[in-house]
């Protein structure tokens, strides 16, 4: 069932914060009326990244894919909302940049496919399992959103 607190897990890889769209990134998913519930700024390990990719382990680009994403930091985030993986996912625009429409981030900001500056988990079981390998419960922040009364229809204050 449709959740106001579904999470999606999304990444600014490492040449989206070398080329400054961290703030643009972020500005587009807290303009929408998605609620940020962790972020962090981290140098992740090829152990951390071959497993997030585990499932593209037998693709050609798999290798270079890893070594890419450990090139520098990345900005690590969660966000909530309603319908947020889906909508992630249209924001993002298609994972080739050629392919993404204009008004989307890989459509307005990005060129090649092996750099296509972000990631958002792409299925509903997805978050689940990169939001537990990106993140400790404890860096989950839990607190009340003073938006969320004008963003959707029938929330009120618990
Ligand atoms: P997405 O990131 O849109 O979920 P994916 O899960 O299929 O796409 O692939 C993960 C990443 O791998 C993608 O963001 C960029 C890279 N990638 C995918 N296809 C590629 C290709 N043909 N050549 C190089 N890199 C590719
Ligand atoms: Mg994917």
């Amino acid at each position: 069932m449709a959740s106001i607190s579904e999470r999606t897990f999304i990444a600014i890889k490492p040449d989206g914060v070398q080329r400054g769209l961290v703030g643009e990134i972020i500005r587009r998913f807290e303009q929408k009326g998605f609620k940020l519930v962790a972020m962090k700024l981290t140098h992740a390990s090829e152990d951390l990244l071959r497993e997030h990719y585990i499932d593209l382990k037998d693709r050609p680009f798999y290798a270079g894919l890893v070594q890419y994403m450990h090139s520098g930091p990345i900005v690590a985030m969660v966000w909530e909302g309603l319908n947020v993986i889906k909508t992630g996912r249209v924001m993002l625009g298609e994972t080739n940049p050629m392919d993404s429409k204009p008004g989307t981030i890989r459509g307005d900001l990005c060129v090649q496919v092996g750099r296509n500056i972000i990631h958002g988990s792409d299925s509903v079981e997805s978050p689940q399992k990169e939001i537990s390998l990106w993140f400790k419960p404890a860096e989950l922040i839990d607190y009340r959103s003073c938006a969320h009364v004008r963003i959707y229809e029938r929330c009120r204050f618990p």
